[in-house]
């Protein structure tokens, strides 16, 4: 069986969000569509407390896209994206979310991120999503953004928890800060076992992939 997992489709990312990501909110139509072929569908949301620590406004003379040390994890620094509870952290207005299941949030402690949807950067807390999905589903896909942060960390999560993980390519955008971060994020995963794939080579039935 199978699942999506809509990683992060939040109003941030969109252009006229605290954190647009090019095009981001251009894989919307795809997403909703994809979502028909799956049994279950989830959705990650970032979600932080408004003096979360990636915000460069938290550090002093710091600058957002900085990479600073955070308790002793590496750090790009952002702008304030994904305030809990604001209209910029909802799904972006045109994502159909009725058919997800269960919305897991993530990077509530402010001390720090999380790009996955399973656990924070530390590894030390989970969200929950590995144990739900775990009792319904072996195969999980993902789309949403950002393909070089959320959505890469994700799935290597996904995958190293032992979920058979495809990421469906043309449904993801990333940020790019550096450029080529999209393509080397897609390589690593591939390194990793996930299969990247486009949604015209997706089976119309998913149980046999
Ligand atoms: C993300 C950068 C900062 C993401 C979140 O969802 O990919 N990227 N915060």
């Amino acid at each position: 069986m199978n699942a999506l997992i809509l990683v992060d489709l939040q109003n941030d990312f969109t252009p006229s969000g605290a954190l647009p990501v090019p095009e981001g909110d251009s894989i919307v139509p795809l997403s909703n569509q994809l979502q028909q072929k799956f049994d279950l569908v989830v959705a990650t949301q970032d979600w932080h407390p408004s003096d979360h620590q990636s915000f460069a406004i938290q550090h002093e003379g710091r600058q957002p896209g900085e990479l600073i040390d955070l308790h002793g994890i590496p750090q790009v620094l952002w702008p304030v994206p994904f305030v809990q509870e604001t209209e910029e952290a909802q799904f972006i207005f045109n994502l159909d979310h009725s058919k997800v299941k269960r919305v897991f949030h993530k990077g509530q402690n402010p001390r720090i991120d999380s790009y996955s949807g399973f656990f924070d950067n530390d590894h030390q807390s989970s969200t929950g999503m590995g144990e739900y999905l775990r009792e319904l589903e072996d195969e999980v896909f993902a789309v949403g953004l950002a393909t070089d942060y959320c959505v890469h960390f994700t799935a290597t999560d996904a995958t190293e928890i032992e979920f058979r993980t495809i990421v469906i390519s043309d449904a993801t955008r990333g940020v790019n800060l550096q450029k080529g971060d999209v393509d080397r994020a897609l390589v690593a995963l591939q390194e990793q076992e996930v299969r990247i794939l486009l949604s015209s080579e997706l089976p119309r039935s998913l149980t046999k992939i």
